[in-house]
């Protein structure tokens, strides 16, 4: 039910349709799928939007840590570029609300900690050389943040990195899940989509490592806020995108 959504959800989807970072009309996703919305990380380009978007990143990985003690990560990588932004503003949250919560000065605790890291996209072989920057990897548990997960391909490029460095993949975040299934092969090989039910690109990447995928939004939230904001047209056309392409988990 729209009800469900926290108000924080609903003004962070309020905030993305005012700045033109979640549109309407006719999108070719990279898997070729022609999705009627489309969501731009892109454009949290002013202090006012990166400061919303990574503190709803950091506020996610602290209520995932809240529930699941288990969960503990030392270093965010973000790839490269669209990464790089999001891993230093939300490792600088993680530090404010830390200190906010803090009472009485005591020193910083471990999520002040938490490094970030991203890669190159070229190799540089001169100064400091490498394909890394920032917190290294080896030996460190890593969280890969990221921006839309729609079939997985992005992120699993991220995986192979972090294993190269010698990292520990322990969890992987995005802004948004837009929730859709696996291609098929027919699909991958652009004959379309053969109609069949399927598990999501999230699922499949939460089988084949692992560990937790969070997000901040799902296409599932951003329906609730379109709602609860009287979009009722918009709704319609990802409803009906969420039958043709929505996931079975
Ligand atoms: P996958 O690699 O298929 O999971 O797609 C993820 C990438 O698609 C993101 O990193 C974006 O570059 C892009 N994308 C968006 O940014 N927003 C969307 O709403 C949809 C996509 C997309 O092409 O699927």
């Amino acid at each position: 039910t729209p009800e469900a959504l926290p108000a924080w959800k609903t003004d962070l989807i309020a905030l993305a349709l005012r700045s033109q970072i979640l549109t309407f009309g006719t999108f070719t996703l990279k898997s070729h799928r022609v999705s009627p919305y489309f969501v731009n990380c892109g454009l949290f380009c002013t202090g006012e939007l990166i400061e919303a978007i990574s503190s709803a990143y950091a506020r996610t990985l602290l209520e995932h840590s809240a529930a699941d003690p288990s969960f503990q990560f030392d270093v965010l990588f973000g790839p490269a570029y669209k990464g790089i932004p999001l891993a230093a503003t939300t490792a600088l949250q993680l530090a404010a609300i830390e200190k906010q919560s803090a009472t009485g000065g005591g020193s910083p605790g471990r999520f002040a900690q938490v490094g970030y890291a991203f890669n190159r996209k070229e190799v540089k072989d001169h100064g400091e050389g490498g394909l890394m920057v920032g917190r290294g990897l080896a030996g460190q548990r890593v969280v890969i943040i990221d921006d839309v997960i729609t079939a997985g391909t992005a992120i699993r490029e991220a995986i192979e990195m972090i294993r190269a460095q010698g990292g520990t993949l322990v969890g992987v975040i995005v802004a948004i899940d837009r929730q859709e299934k696996m291609p098929s092969a027919a699909e991958k090989a652009g004959r379309g989509d053969d109609g069949q039910p399927r598990g999501s690109a999230i699922g499949e990447v939460v089988r084949e490592t692992g560990v937790p995928v969070l997000a901040v939004l799902t296409l599932g939230n951003i329906v609730d806020g379109l709602k609860s904001l009287g979009r009722d047209e918009e709704v319609g056309r990802m409803e009906e995108y969420r039958r043709q392409y929505g996931a079975t988990d």
